[in-house]
C-alpha cells in the first residue's frame, strides 16, 4: 500500500515512514507542484483535513496530511495551531524566554493525521506529554525537539533517533493507529 503524505517536512516523513514499516504501509511526497493547503485555525484536525481535500483534488489518489503542534500549558496552550508560524518568527529561543522563571513546564505534542483514502475521510489524533526544557539540547529532529521531554524520559526528542523519539511521540502514536485502521481493511479483501 502507497500514500502520497502531502508535507514539505522531510523529518515528518522518515518518522512518519518508521511508524507505518510494520504496517507494510509506504508514504512519499507530492510531485512538484502540489502545495500543502494551510488554513488558520483552531483545530488541528480542521487544518489537516482542510489539507488532504485540497490535495487530493489535484492528485486524486489517496493520501495523507498532517498537522501538528506543541501545546504549553503555561502559556494557556500557545503555541498550539501556531507551531509552525511561531518556530518560523520566535523560535526555540522565543519559547524559551516566555518560559523563563516559570515553574510549571508541563506541555504536550499533539498530531492531527488526516487520511483520504476513497470513498473514506478519516482523521486520527496522538499526544505526547512532556516538559519543557530551561536551555535547548540534542541536534536530532526538527522544530522544537530540542527543548521537549516526553514523560518518562530525561532526554528531549532532539537527543533521540527516530526509532527511540516514534516510542513516545504525538506522530508515531497517530499513525499507527492509522496504520491499524487501514489493516482492518486488508483483512476484509
Ligand atoms: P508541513 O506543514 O509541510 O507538513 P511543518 O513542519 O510546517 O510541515 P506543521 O504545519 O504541522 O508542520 O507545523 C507544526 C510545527 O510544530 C512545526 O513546524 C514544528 O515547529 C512543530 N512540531 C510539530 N511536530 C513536531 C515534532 O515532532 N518535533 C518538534 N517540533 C514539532
Amino acid at each position: 500500500m502507497e500514500f502520497y503524505f502531502i508535507t514539505r517536512n522531510r523529518h515528518k516523513l522518515e518518522e512518519a515512514s518508521a511508524a507505518l514499516k510494520p504496517y507494510g504501509i509506504s508514504l512519499r511526497m507530492p510531485p512538484p507542484g502540489i502545495p500543502k493547503l494551510e488554513i488558520q485555525d483552531q483545530s488541528l484536525e480542521k487544518i489537516a483535513l482542510l489539507a488532504a481535500r485540497h490535495a487530493y483534488q489535484r492528485l486524486l489518489a489517496p493520501l495523507i496530511a498532517e498537522d501538528a503542534g506543541l501545546f504549553i500549558d503555561a502559556l494557556n496552550g500557545f503555541p498550539g495551531p501556531y507551531s509552525s508560524y511561531i518556530y518560523r518568527t520566535i523560535g526555540v529561543e522565543g519559547i524559551l524566554r516566555l518560559m523563563r522563571g516559570v515553574g510549571n513546564r508541563r506541555a504536550r505534542f499533539k498530531s492531527a493525521v488526516a487520511c483520504i483514502y476513497p470513498p473514506y475521510e478519516e482523521v486520527f489524533v496522538g499526544v505526547a506529554e512532556g516538559t519543557i526544557t530551561s536551555s535547548p539540547r540534542g541536534e536530532e529532529g526538527f522544530g522544537f525537539d530540542p527543548i521537549f521531554i516526553p514523560s518518562g524520559e530525561n532526554r528531549t526528542f532532539a537527543e533521540m533517533r527516530v526509532e527511540e523519539k516514534n516510542r513516545f511521540s504525538h506522530r508515531a502514536k497517530a499513525f499507527r493507529i492509522l496504520g491499524e485502521w487501514l489493516r482492518g481493511f486488508r483483512r476484509k479483501t
